[in-house]
């Protein structure tokens, strides 16, 4: 449930240690695709980090979609039906990723004026999140394991940091599904030089020989450039995510003594945590040691210049914020509230 108690359906909003919030998608039939309603779930559970005042770092995952692995595909049917050849090596079933961050929005909801779940109209309101997470003034980490592809992908992108198990696999589907996402997504497509969809879609019109060619043209432009998919040690060299960590594990469960004693000694509650939990709560804490008011110029200052005006007045936001905590910005409201001249005279002129 929310603050106003209303129950979620398609997320999970859970606090830790009273400063972390996780925000998990919770659709793992789908591979945690997002409807309408899962963005309207996941904009008021953000909205409500960033009110509560005791909230420093917000992790963005996605629920295990293990128990939904389905059975397996051989690689070559894999490659046959376009789907991706993971990081074999760390995923215990050999050629599937059974796990997923998101896997974009749910294509069997899209209309021809967005996707549509209660509504008879469509929405494309995952860019209004997009927006949201960016404007946020906490950082938020995306804790991926597994896919995120598509809108699940520019999900993880427009987060302040990512943390990635090493089953994690990266990449834009939109053209393969005739769909596009030009904007947040294409932001770091750019700055990381990664160039996807176009290959992508030709890639299946080439022969072999042509394929062949092509990916050397790609990698002549640059050893960044990046056709298809791509794993999470590629995304970490590309600068896609800040860490890869060795084993995706599921949470171990915990009972309710646990819990308690967790927030005497978080140490204990740590060890029910899996590897890819710890990484991120590890970053999470060191983040918190830091001043908020400091991260908190700092990522809208990061983010100024791609946002534009929008970005400007986030940053500028922040200066009228801490311009009203002195003395000086104090002096002009007390000035009004008793009726007198403001003295802005014994105030330094600064160089
Ligand atoms: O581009 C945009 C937007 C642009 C502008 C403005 C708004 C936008 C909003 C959204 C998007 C997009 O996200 S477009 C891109 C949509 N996503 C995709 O193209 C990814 C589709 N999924 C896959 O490629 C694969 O499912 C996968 C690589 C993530 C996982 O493959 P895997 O492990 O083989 O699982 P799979 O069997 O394919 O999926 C499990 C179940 O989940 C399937 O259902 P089932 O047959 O068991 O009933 C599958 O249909 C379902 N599923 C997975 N992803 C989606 C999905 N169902 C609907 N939509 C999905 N995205």
């Amino acid at each position: 449930c929310d603050d106003l108690g209303i129950q979620f359906t398609d997320i999970i909003y859970e606090n830790l240690w009273f400063t972390l919030n996780f925000i998990t998608i919770s659709r793992p039939e789908r591979r945690n695709a997002f409807r309408p309603q899962t963005v309207k779930e996941l904009m008021r559970a953000f909205n409500d980090a960033r009110d509560d005042s005791t909230i420093g770092v917000i992790i963005f995952t996605g629920k295990d979609t293990t128990e939904y692995g389905g059975p397996l595909l051989n690689t070559e049917v894999q490659h046959s039906v376009g789907v991706i050849q993971p990081n074999t090596k760390s995923v215990s079933d050999g050629c599937r990723v059974p796990q997923a961050f998101c896997s974009g929005g749910d294509q069997a909801l899209r209309g021809k004026d967005g996707y549509a779940d209660y509504d008879n109209f469509g929405r494309l309101n995952v860019l209004d999140l997009q927006v949201q997470i960016r404007r946020l003034p906490k950082p938020v980490i995306a804790m991926v394991a597994g896919y995120a592809v598509g809108g699940g992908h520019v999900l993880h992108m427009v987060c302040d940091l990512t943390i990635a198990a090493d089953n994690a696999v990266f990449g834009q589907t939109c053209p393969k599904v005739g769909s596009l996402d030009a904007g947040y997504g294409r932001l770091w497509f750019v700055r990381c030089g990664v160039w996807n969809n176009v290959a992508h879609v030709d890639d299946h019109k080439l022969s072999k020989a042509d394929k062949g060619e092509n990916i050397k043209r790609n990698s002549k432009h640059s050893p960044y450039k990046k056709a298809r998919f791509y794993d999470a040690s590629e995304a970490e060299k590309m600068g896609l995510v800040n860490t890869v960590v060795p084993k995706a594990l599921k949470r171990a469960p915990y009972t309710l003594l646990q819990w308690k004693l967790s927030l005497t000694g978080d140490f204990l509650f740590v060890k029910q945590l899996a590897k890819l939990e710890q990484e991120t709560v590890k970053w999470c804490r060191e983040i918190m040691r830091n001043s908020p008011t400091a991260i908190r110029v700092i990522k809208s200052a990061l983010n100024a210049v791609d946002d534009g005006h929008a970005g400007l007045q986030e940053l500028a936001g922040d200066a009228t914020l801490l311009f009203y905590g002195t003395e000086e910005g104090n002096e002009g409201k007390t000035a009004y509230i008793q009726q007198r001249p403001p003295n802005f005279a014994k105030f330094p002129r600064r160089p």
